[in-house]
């Protein structure tokens, strides 16, 4: 089953179940482990202070890549998020040379509105965003018409594809909620040119 959102110059689609409740339950446990999660900082009216996510960049050899204002470069892939990565492109038919994975650590834990438009991802990037443990809201806003917003709640096992022109028209964003209390892990995966 799939979901095509109906959003001007948006191209986004989601798959609920991409993966079983039973197989997305291990990969979380797989994933919380074996990934390095490293706190990001970032600069906020002149102070230092923790991203509110911890995540991690891994990728093809040598890649690197600009998130938060700082260069990145890629980790060596581990055996999960090979085996994940062969199934989305299996899945999509499209390759991928990289993923940046993010963790939620529970409600108080967000992502701010944002496109994912920098230079490396070329002009109209595909984002495959994979979603396990704790379900999250997920808000797409139209960069020209603010009014113009989607939500999407991204259970455990959910694929979301981004592609076509979506970075130029919107932006989105993972907001804080006191209704969660226990951790998520995002990976997208991405094309580092
Ligand atoms: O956690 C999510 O679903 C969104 C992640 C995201 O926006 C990003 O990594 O650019």
């Amino acid at each position: 089953m799939l979901h095509k959102l109906s959003l001007p110059k948006a191209d986004v689609i989601f798959y609920p179940n991409l993966f079983s409740q039973q197989e997305s339950n291990l990969l979380f446990e797989k994933l919380y482990r074996e990934i390095q999660w490293e706190q990001g900082q970032i600069k906020l009216f002149g102070k230092i202070i923790d991203e509110p996510r911890q995540s991690a960049f891994y990728g093809d050899n040598c890649l690197i890549y600009t998130y938060s204002g700082k260069k990145q470069q890629a980790k060596i892939w581990t055996q999960t998020l090979l085996y994940i990565k062969e199934k989305i492109e299996d899945f999509l038919l499209i390759g991928f040379n990289s993923i940046l994975a993010n963790l939620y650590r529970n409600g108080k834990d967000s992502m701010g509105w944002h496109s994912d438009n920098e230079k490396e991802l070329g002009l109209n990037p595909i984002i495959a965003s994979l979603s396990f443990g704790a379900t999250r809201c997920f808000q797409l806003k139209h960069i020209g018409k603010p009014s113009l917003t989607h939500t999407l709640e991204l259970t455990s096992g959910s694929l979301l594809l981004m592609q076509g022109t979506t970075q130029h028209y919107y932006k989105h964003q993972v907001p804080k909620t006191n209704k969660v209390d226990h951790p998520r892990i995002n990976l997208t995966f991405r094309n580092i040119l």
